[in-house]
């Protein structure tokens, strides 16, 4: 009788660690793209190594020789240049001066990535301008977004070890309560 509350526990345990496990938010980007930032024009333009030239959607960032110019090249170059970014293309095909228009991503930390747009507007170096004719709603975005890096971290090999080791236990003890009754 014991064995089998002992069975029952370790079940509801690993409910609960399956449901901990999964608990993960389901992440609304729709990231199409990764490429590599090789030089930074402006604050709402760069390029990149497989893309072309990108310009961030929904913002505008001062042109050269207008005031501010310096701080928000100076700024996106600060959060890309050199660096792999996540790029959400407009689904929509908008272009401006053959510039494909996105949502820019760059890695923040290991489970999370920052959108530079929302960066760029953020800290005042570029002004919102939301225009209708994307798929972009600048409404939506959050500074720091939920992406984990692609090869699991820590974390999830211990939840998934952990998992194993419960599954095994469960098995064992239903085994061994299998031979006392015989
Ligand atoms: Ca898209
Ligand atoms: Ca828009």
């Amino acid at each position: 009788m014991s064995g089998r509350k002992d069975v029952s526990l370790l079940l509801v345990l690993c409910l609960l660690l399956v449901v901990a496990s999964s608990r993960h938010h389901v992440s609304a980007l729709s990231i199409e793209k990764t490429t590599s930032v090789t030089g930074v024009i402006d604050g709402d333009t760069f390029d990149t190594s497989s893309l072309g030239r990108i310009r961030l959607a929904d913002i505008n960032a001062p042109e050269e020789g207008e005031a501010g110019y310096e701080d928000a090249t100076r700024f996106l170059e600060s959060l890309i240049e050199n660096k792999e970014v996540y790029v959400d293309v407009d689904d929509l095909g908008t272009t401006s001066h053959d510039r494909i228009i996105c949502v820019v991503y760059a890695r923040h930390n290991a489970t999370h990535i920052t959108n530079v747009n929302k960066a760029m507007v953020d800290s005042s170096h570029a002004e919102l301008w939301d225009h209708k004719d994307n798929e972009f709603e600048p409404a939506k975005w959050t500074l720091f977004n939920y992406y984990p890096g692609n090869t699991p971290g820590p974390d999830q090999d211990y939840r998934t070890i952990l998992l194993v080791l419960i599954l095994l236990t469960i098995v064992a003890f239903l085994v061994a309560e299998t031979h006392r009754r015989r």
